[in-house]
């Protein structure tokens, strides 16, 4: 049995003795949940049921952006990714943050677009994913499926689960970011990472940047051999809480195998101050062979992939409303 119901029926028994006239005994610790011992999940207190989140609908938006084809920036299939993601957020509160780059393979149009959810708490957190292709494989057969694709899918479906909802905890801000990937490869730092470089910088001088509790920045989540890495670089109590929260769900085993530093779009939100988190499964294939290469395609992810990442993240927010 997973933990999480496991602790949701200790709980709902130990309601049940306290309402026949007995103080019910602290639950004692599951004999069958999976050992956490180095980093164990605290103990839940609330008895609201865990995150939803449809995993066949996020899959199906992936499919549906693959099928553009490549979307380097700049292209007419990327304006076409742009229309798609802003068909789905119709009615949604949108900030769109469109500006131009200059780079040495010539001048772009770039746009960010920030899907807003208002929450009763005071602060904001952003969950984030790129939607462009990478512009040296523009003349290939290169959709990024995982790579781009994955992640800005599972923000779709985001939008589906906090739409309509009133939301106890802080604001939650969707960031579907542009430019992403390197003009040059190998990865070449200072034309890379565009929309979130302007996006800090803007959100820095307009005073949004202080209200961030959190930047939880989603990327190659849909590898269906999920193993999301320990991001060193990340915060440490926000890491932690995303492998507090993977292990009340049961899916720690997914979480954390492997450990690195990634040059992604969490960096320059991390270099100001604001606590931020990676999720990506850096071991896409064997030795990360299918990355950045025409190789990374649908038939190597999985709904069950989406579905874990989708439903961590949420357990995540949920655990840093409660901090
Ligand atoms: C992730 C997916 N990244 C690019 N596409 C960021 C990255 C850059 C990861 C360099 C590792 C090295
Ligand atoms: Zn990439």
């Amino acid at each position: 049995m997973k933990p999480y119901r496991f602790l949701m029926l200790l709980l709902l028994a130990a309601s049940f003795a306290c309402t026949k006239g007995k103080t019910a005994a602290a639950p004692p610790a599951s004999s069958d949940a999976p050992s956490a011992a180095a980093d164990p999940a605290p103990a839940l207190t609330d008895m609201s049921p865990p995150p939803t989140f449809d995993a066949n609908r996020a899959m199906q938006y992936l499919k549906e952006i693959v099928a553009f084809g490549p979307r380097p920036i700049g292209s007419e299939n990327h304006k076409k990714v742009e229309n798609f993601i802003l068909s789905h957020l119709k009615g949604d509160d949108v900030e769109q943050d469109a500006f131009e780059i200059h780079s040495t393979e010539g001048t772009f149009p770039v746009r960010n677009i920030i899907a807003k959810f208002p929450g009763a708490k005071d602060g904001i957190i952003v969950i984030a994913s790129h939607y462009d292709t990478n512009w040296p494989l523009r003349n290939t057969s290169y959709i990024g499926a995982n790579d781009g694709a994955s992640s800005s899918a599972l923000l779709l479906e985001f939008a589906n689960q906090l739409r309509g909802k009133k939301l106890d905890g802080y604001s939650i801000w969707l960031l579907w970011d542009d430019a992403e990937e390197s003009m040059r490869l190998p990865w070449y730092d200072p034309e890379s990472l565009y929309g979130v470089r302007h996006l800090a910088d803007k959100w820095q001088n307009d005073g949004t940047l202080k209200k961030i509790k959190a930047f939880i920045l989603e990327d190659m989540i849909g590898d269906a051999d999920l193993n999301i890495e320990r991001v060193t670089d990340s915060t440490p109590w926000l890491e932690d809480l995303v492998g507090q929260a993977a292990t009340r769900l049961g899916y720690q085993s997914h979480f954390f195998g492997r450990e690195g530093d990634v040059e992604d779009d969490h960096v320059p939100f991390l270099q100001r101050g604001v606590p931020a988190t990676d999720l990506i499964d850096f071991d896409y294939g064997y030795n990360n062979v299918f990355w950045h290469t025409t190789e990374d395609t649908v038939d190597k992810l999985s709904p069950q992939s989406l579905e874990i990442v989708g439903t961590v993240t949420l357990e995540t927010v949920r655990m840093i409303d409660q901090r």
